[in-house]
């Protein structure tokens, strides 16, 4: 089992803006607004740390969650999700392609520099870990997310796509719809839906240790 050792908000900052002392491992939570990027938070908190199904596009604020985590057989993995604005909101793919790129950009120059990050971890500075892409599993191919993956690729980030909304459709058409958006963006999509259990998340807080660097124990 997953066992969250701790979760919690620890502030809001600016995309250009300095992240809090003590942050290492950061994740980049992505996705179109309205997702359920904040829902995906508290699933894997298990418990509500994150405000859900917040009026969409009304802030420009990265929300920061710290959490560290304990899963079978590794060490005990301790990271930060910072949860960026939301793209797409009702507009169509050509302005939500460069929405993306402005908000994430800013997020991404600041956090990315020349210097190795992993040795930035070990000099006891903040350091990109990857992103967390998430769709909602009812709607997959679309232009926006696909803009969005192909953007963090080019930036060799690294990257695990997440399907929301899974609740919303019965088994058979929840695993065709996560074939089809692995089709569509060629790559692996762990479905995880509100309020998944320590069970249900368990393939996703795996791929996070990975990215984070929580080996083996
Ligand atoms: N049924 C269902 N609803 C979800 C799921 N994830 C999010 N939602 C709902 O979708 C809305 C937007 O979620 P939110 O987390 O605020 O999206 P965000 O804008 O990406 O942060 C809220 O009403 C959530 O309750 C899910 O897996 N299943
Ligand atoms: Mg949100």
């Amino acid at each position: 089992m997953v066992k969250i050792l701790a979760a919690e908000f620890v502030t809001s900052v600016a995309a250009g803006g300095a992240l809090p002392a003590g942050t290492r491992a950061v994740i980049a939570l992505v996705g179109r607004s309205n997702v359920g990027k904040s829902t995906l938070v508290n699933t894997l908190a298990h418990r509500r740390i994150a405000r859900a199904g917040a009026k969409p596009g009304t802030t420009r604020l990265l929300n920061v969650y710290g959490l560290r985590a304990s899963l079978p057989g590794r060490q005990t993995v301790g990271l930060s999700l910072v949860d960026l604005p939301g793209y797409g909101y009702a507009r169509g793919p050509r302005e939500t392609a460069q929405d993306f790129e402005t908000l994430t950009t800013r997020f991404f120059d600041a956090m990315v520099d020349s210097s190795a990050p992993r040795a930035a971890g070990r000099a006891g500075r903040a350091w990109l870990a990857g992103a967390v892409l998430v769709v909602d599993v009812r709607h997959p191919g679309l232009a926006a997310d696909k803009a969005a993956h192909d953007w963090l690729t080019r930036r060799d980030c690294p990257v695990v796509v997440v399907a929301t909304k899974g609740d919303r459709l019965s088994r058979t058409a929840c695993r065709r719809a996560v074939s089809a958006h692995e089709t569509a963006l060629d790559h692996p999509v762990i479905p995880v839906s509100r309020g998944a259990d320590g069970a249900a998340v368990r393939p996703l807080w795996r791929a996070l240790a990975d990215m984070a660097g929580g080996g083996a124990a």
